[in-house]
C-alpha cells in the first residue's frame, strides 16, 4: 500500500498534515509535527510582528468539534523564516502568511523570495477573527487585487487559504479569480466557518470571550461544507491543487476529502484534541479503507466521487 503524495515537485509519505494555526505556533510545536507521522508541516499565519492575539477564553471544544477566535497569535514572521532557514527535513514545509496588510503580506512574501527557502506559501485569505476585519476571500475583487500584487511580488509558486463559500454563483466566481493566476498551484479548503456562535446551556453564556462570543467552526460541523468546497474547487481549478481542510476525525473522512478530489488533507480540530499521535491512527485507518476497498494507491480513486 502506497499512501504518498507527489505534487509540486515535492514528495509527501502521508496525504496528511496539520491544519495552519494548530501545533504549529513555537519552534517546540513544529518539531513535534515534523517528527510525526505527518507528510508535511505548516506553519502558524504569521504577520510582520508578534502578536499576542484575542483575549482568552479563545478556543473551546464541544460534542460536535471547535469554535475559535484566537486572533492570530503568532511569533512574528522572522521567527518562521528563521525555523525555514535552519530546516533539514525531506518532509515538506507550508509557511502561512496573513499580514494585518496586503503590504505586509507582500513584505513577508518579498522576504521569503530573495531567501529561496525550501518552503511553500499558504497565503491565508481568510481568517475569521480579526474584530473589524472582513474575511479577504470573501470579497473577489479585493481577492483578485491581492493575488495581483502578491504573483508581482513573489513571482513563485503559492497557494492560498479560503473561507467555505457557499453558493454556486460564489465558486464560480472566486474560481475564475484564482484562474486567472498561474503562480497560485494551490488551494487550502476549508479555514473555519466564520462566526458562528456556541451557547452554554446552563451558565446561559457564550463559551468564548472575543467579539461576543463569535468564532471559527472547526470538526464534525464542518465536513459536508468542506467537502463540497473540495469538490467543487476540485472541478473548477482544473490546473491547481486542492488541499482538504475541515472535520477530518478518522481515515474516513480523509478518504472522503481524496475521493472529493484532495491531493493531500490537513487535520486541525482533531489534531488539537488527540495530538500528534492522530497522524499515525488516521494514517493507518485510511490505509484500512483502502486495503478493503482494493486500492493500493490514492490516485486510484482522488477526484472519484460518484453522483447520482
Ligand atoms: O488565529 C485565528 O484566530 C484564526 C485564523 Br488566523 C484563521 O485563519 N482561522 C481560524 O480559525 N482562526
Amino acid at each position: 500500500l502506497d499512501l504518498s503524495v507527489s505534487w509540486l515537485g515535492m514528495k509527501m509519505s502521508s496525504p496528511l498534515f496539520n491544519a495552519s494555526g494548530v501545533y504549529c505556533r513555537t519552534r517546540e510545536e513544529l518539531e513535534l509535527v515534523r517528527r510525526s507521522a505527518a507528510g508535511a508541516v505548516v506553519t502558524k499565519s504569521c504577520t510582520l510582528e508578534p502578536r499576542a492575539g484575542n483575549p482568552e477564553p479563545r478556543y473551546r471544544r464541544t460534542a460536535l468539534g471547535s469554535i475559535n477566535s484566537m486572533g492570530l497569535p503568532n511569533e512574528g514572521y522572522r521567527y518562521y523564516l528563521d525555523y525555514a532557514q535552519a530546516y533539514e527535513d525531506a518532509k515538506p514545509l507550508f509557511l502561512s502568511v496573513s499580514g494585518m496588510t496586503l503590504d505586509d503580506t507582500l513584505t513577508i512574501l518579498a522576504e521569503l523570495a530573495a531567501l529561496k527557502l525550501p518552503c511553500l506559501p499558504e497565503v491565508n485569505l481568510s481568517c475569521p477573527n480579526l474584530p473589524g476585519k472582513p474575511q479577504l476571500g470573501y470579497d473577489f475583487a479585493a481577492s483578485a487585487e491581492a493575488l495581483e500584487a502578491i504573483s508581482r511580488a513573489y513571482a513563485r509558486p503559492f497557494g492560498v487559504k479560503l473561507p467555505p463559500y457557499f453558493d454556486p454563483a460564489h465558486f464560480a466566481a472566486m474560481a475564475a479569480v484564482l484562474n486567472a493566476f498561474p503562480l497560485l498551484r494551490f488551494v487550502t479548503c476549508i479555514n473555519s466557518v466564520g462566526n458562528g456562535l456556541v451557547i452554554d446551556l446552563d451558565s446561559e453564556s457564550a463559551v468564548i470571550k472575543p467579539k461576543g462570543g463569535l468564532g471559527g467552526l472547526g470538526g464534525d460541523y464542518v465536513l459536508p461544507t468542506a467537502l463540497a468546497n473540495v469538490r467543487e474547487f476540485a472541478v473548477l481549478l482544473a490546473d491547481k491543487q486542492v488541499i482538504g481542510c475541515g472535520g477530518v476525525k478518522s481515515g474516513a473522512e480523509a478518504f472522503m476529502h481524496i475521493l472529493a478530489g484532495a491531493t493531500a488533507v490537513q487535520v486541525g480540530t482533531c489534531l488539537h484534541e488527540e495530538g500528534v499521535s492522530a497522524f499515525d491512527r488516521i494514517e493507518a485507518e485510511l490505509a484500512a479503507i483502502m486495503q478493503a476497498k482494493g486500492y493500493q494507491r490514492l490516485d486510484e480513486f482522488r477526484g472519484r466521487l460518484k453522483t447520482l
